[in-house]
């Protein structure tokens, strides 16, 4: 049952040892043995413990999980996990066979077992079963055989556990792994629960957090997790991953993570951007997390033997990461990077079929002659800017952030520009600034296209690439403002290059889509608040009036101004309750901010204030729902989850649609009601002037808001 030897074995006082690593769970191309090998090399570096192997396009991780290695095969893999060995780090052994595997069947229990025996013959000791991103809906055989997906689940793996002699590290990833899989809630997760109660406590439980890609793990989160599955669980953490977006790469810190969460877990992978060399940052800041010191003393972790001085700082992490990464830019030691280009130094490289070897005789231009093309050396502020680029999913860095400021600032103040008053010295100058800006990206885009570590480069590429020409564009359009030179070609042409306007038919349909282009990271930075929305009760009654009345001295309705009242003013009055479950209050740190009611048959408070409405608009939809926010709230979120909740319940009880009244003036609501996308204005004939009426059907399909 002891695994000897192991990276993970006991401390010195006999705790187990916190697992720190990297998990290879991503989609597309795997890792090549030679990288994953110097990832080995390098947790070592660096302190970290652990490597979980588990590329989901590896056929026989997934999609072939039963195949047993081919000798060829096999022969990498022992190469594989005994070079993790060499450098202490504990090689764990994943396969998902959740894409097709009957849980009743014992032949494909069998399957699993020998499949995992031949990997445990290879030398590994450590283990794993994952069973995320699969279908919830089990086959016809599992169904008579289980009475939930989770008892399924549990069972085959506890026994697998059993049969590989109780490894001392198993992890299970669970299909709902992060909180908002959880139906309805993680407290109230029947999945969850089964899985804590009924997983044997020897293994571990791998959890990505509130989301899939979480912005922030708080400690509280991981109390409310932990209790329900009866342990702590090892964090597999997607804050770098980028196979979901083939334009995002992130090389900010580890962040937004509490060191405070350290003792209350049983350890931190983090699955990376799919690019190797990229990682350099994600996995160098992990690491520094994890040898943080909790409590302000140390802990018995051994995560390495570098002095544990400081708490941990994103930003001295990154630093510090970047110094490193620096040098390995500049490196010559590694295959397919000259320490200079090689028409300098004899290098041998069969990876750069374009560099010219001049062998000890170098080119040397005689007089008037082209010199020869030099480029400055990389820098740390090169790098530094590099990172602010690509930062992290829900934050840029510094740097990017200032330039995004900037170009809004340049292009709403743009009158200034060529107008010659007081303003234009203003606008001048910050039109200078950015385009130093930009340069500085042009820079770095030339002095990493001249490092030596053409793998690291490599990588990169065709990002660094693609923010170039975006940056390219922002600058000559700025250029354009300030009346310097003509209108870009790149930029205003009617026929534009490919590279003039942003390619990609998944992008073209996105921006078809409702509610597409809001989530720009710059106008709608990720909120922090946490919203409580909690059914509607009749003590509520007096402070949904409050919110009621304030929206409507907001829009200008005084007693000296008055505007025709809306259906829906008899709701939110108090003059009418809203229908049972059709009531609905939200509650921010200060208090209640909004409120969404609904009355299933809209046709009383039509009656109560004497608006004549048609039988016919009354058919297809009966039912009348409003929604009011507070401006404090500037996320759309806790209100479409209002709106969604309570057309779930309206169509339960047989409507057949829903009608909302707003008022022209009313942006806000307006805006938020077109956003959604389902409700679409309709005619109604007798509205009073500046009234509208938005609609949707709840015949057909369940609404998407
Ligand atoms: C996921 C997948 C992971 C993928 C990541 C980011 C888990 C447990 N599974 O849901 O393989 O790389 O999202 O796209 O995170």
């Amino acid at each position: 049952m002891s695994t000897p030897n192991s990276a993970l074995g006991k401390t010195s006082s006999g705790a187990r040892r916190f697992i720190g690593g990297v998990v290879e769970g991503f989609y597309g191309r795997p890792w090549t043995m030679e990288q994953r090998t110097e990832l080995f090399k390098r947790e070592q570096k660096w302190g970290l413990n652990t490597y979980l192997y588990a590329p989901k396009d590896d056929y026989k991780h997934r999609m072939y999980w039963r195949d047993l290695y081919s000798p060829e095969e096999a022969e990498q893999l022992i190469a594989l996990i005994s070079a993790a060995k060499q450098h202490n780090v504990e090689f764990i052994y994943a396969i998902s066979p959740g894409l097709d595997i009957t849980f009743s069947n014992p032949k494909e229990v069998a399957a699993l077992k020998r499949k995992l025996d031949q990997v445990k013959e290879f030398g590994c000791r450590s283990f794993s079963l994952l069973f995320d991103d699969i279908e919830t809906e089990m086959c016809l055989a599992d169904k008579e055989a289980f009475s939930s997906f989770a008892h399924a689940q549990v069972a085959v793996t506890n026994e697998v556990y059993k049969h590989l002699q109780e490894p001392e590290i198993f992890l299970f990833c669970p299909t709902d792994y992060c909180a908002a899989f959880c139906s309805p809630s993680v407290p109230q997760s029947s999945y969850l629960h089964t899985v804590g109660e009924k997983l044997l406590s020897g293994i571990d439980i791998l959890w990505t957090g509130p989301k899939v890609v979480s912005h922030k793990i708080s400690v509280e989160s991981i109390e409310e997790v932990s209790s329900v599955l009866k342990r702590a669980p090892v964090i597999w953490d997607n804050i770098h991953a980028n196979d979901y977006d083939p334009q995002r790469l992130f090389l900010g810190p580890y962040k937004d993570r509490p060191t405070e969460l350290i003792p209350k877990l049983r350890g931190v992978l983090t699955n990376p951007n799919c690019e190797f060399y990229p990682n350099f940052v994600a996995i160098h800041t992990l690491a520094t997390w994890c040898k943080a010191p909790v409590d302000g003393g140390s802990r018995d972790v051994e995560m390495g033997d570098e002095e544990q001085d400081s708490s941990y700082s994103p930003q001295k992490a990154l630093s510090l990461a970047l110094s490193d990464w620096l040098q390995e830019f500049m490196s010559t030691d590694q295959p397919g990077g000259p320490s200079r280009p090689s028409r300098f130094k004899k290098e041998s490289s069969d990876e750069e079929p374009m560099q010219t070897d001049m062998g000890d005789n170098p080119y040397v231009p005689g007089p008037g002659e082209n010199p020869l093309y030099t480029a400055e050396p990389l820098t740390l502020d090169d790098l530094t800017l590099l990172s602010d680029l690509f930062y992290l999913p829900y934050e840029y860095g510094s740097t990017a952030q200032t330039m995004l400021q900037e170009l809004d600032w340049l292009i709403n103040n743009s009158h200034a520009a060529t107008a010659q008053t007081d303003e234009t010295a203003k606008w001048c100058s910050r039109a200078q600034q950015f385009d130093s800006m930009c340069d500085a990206v042009v820079q770095m885009f030339n002095r990493l296209s001249n490092a030596p570590n053409r793998k690291i480069l490599y990588d990169l590429y065709n990002y660094i690439c693609d923010i170039k020409s975006g940056v390219g564009l922002a600058r000559a359009y700025v250029k354009t403002l300030g009346g310097e030179g003509q209108p870009s070609a790149q930029l205003m042409n009617d026929d534009p290059e490919p590279w003039g306007f942003r390619g990609g038919l998944s992008g073209e349909f996105q921006r078809m889509l409702p509610g597409h282009g809001n989530r720009d990271l710059f106008r709608h930075p990720p909120m922090t608040a946490v919203y409580c929305i909690r059914p509607y009760c009749s003590n509520d009654k007096t402070e949904v009036q409050r919110i009621f009345e304030e929206m409507q001295r907001r829009e200008g309705r005084t007693p000296l101004m008055p505007q025709p009242p809306l259906i829906s003013d008899v709701l939110s009055a108090g003059e009418i309750s809203p229908s049972p479950q059709c009531g609905l209050v939200v509650e921010d740190n200060i208090g209640m901010c909004g409120y969404a009611l609904a009355l299933t048959d809209g046709k009383p408070a039509a009656a109560k204030i004497q608006r004549a409405v048609s039988d016919s608009m009354f058919e297809d939809f009966p039912s009348l729902v409003v929604v009011q926010i507070l401006p404090r709230v500037t996320d759309p979120s806790p209100a479409k989850c209002m709106i969604g909740q309570l057309l779930s319940v309206i169509r339960s009880s047989g409507s057949r649609g829903v009608f909302c009244e707003l008022r022209q003036s009313d942006r806000r609501m307006l805006d938020f009601f077109s956003k959604l996308g389902s409700f679409k204005p309709i005619r109604v004939e007798g509205l009073p002037e500046g009234v509208l009426v938005m609609a949707t059907s709840l015949r057909t399909d369940f609404p998407q808001v």
